[in-house]
């Protein structure tokens, strides 16, 4: 398993078969909506549909705008199980993405919001479609180079964002021109009460 000390990543975590049928009842079972952000003071529409999931008081403030979970789905209390036991901590939400082509994408930011606390551990299941997501450092080196990582995310992979990771690195996952299919990205977080 490579690890490097703000994110770990275990690319069989979830079995095939198991993360297949969990992709399928998610992508028909979710009510998936297009998520509006803020970017330099104009509104827009996400460029991926969206499902915030947790427990009653996690509401979220995601790019200017406060979501209030949808209940859990049969589907994820056994993941959500998993998924904490993996991360040594329990979640209480969790950010669903349906990107449904390659021309779906999640732009570049941190998840550095109060509610997340400073240093927090997001653990990021990925189902279907593998993507490429990208982590650059917010500030360059002594050197002056922005530090990049590419890493690709495989159908049933964990990535686990942990330690300064937010407070150092920017992530995105970027549009693709080659032909994929669709991918569905859950991002498990704990919310704080701010
Ligand atoms: O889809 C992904 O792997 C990235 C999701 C993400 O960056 C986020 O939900 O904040």
């Amino acid at each position: 398993m490579p690890a490097a000390p703000h994110w770990i990543i275990e690319r069989d975590w979830m079995p095939a078969d198991v993360a297949n049928a969990l992709a399928e009842t998610l992508r028909d079972g979710l009510p998936w909506t297009r998520h509006r952000l803020r970017i330099f003071g104009r509104e827009v529409d996400a460029p991926r549909l969206s499902c915030w999931i947790g427990d009653p008081d996690a509401a979220y403030r995601y790019s200017g705008t406060r979501f209030a979970p949808h209940p859990w789905p049969a589907a994820l209390l056994p993941v959500r199980e998993a998924v904490s036991a993996a991360a040594g901590g329990a979640f209480n939400s969790v950010l669903a993405n349906l990107y449904r082509d390659g021309r779906d994408a999640m732009g570049w930011h941190s998840d550095d919001e109060p509610e997340l606390g400073p240093r927090p551990v997001i653990a990021s299941l990925s189902l279907g479609a593998t993507r490429r997501f990208v982590l650059k450092a917010r500030q360059p080196d002594a050197e002056g180079v922005i530090e990049r990582h590419v890493i690709e995310l495989p159908h049933g992979s964990l990535l686990m964002m942990r330690g300064d990771c937010q407070a150092r690195y920017r992530h995105a996952l970027p549009r693709t021109a080659k032909p994929v299919g669709p991918r569905i990205n859950l991002t498990f977080r704990r919310i704080l009460p701010v």
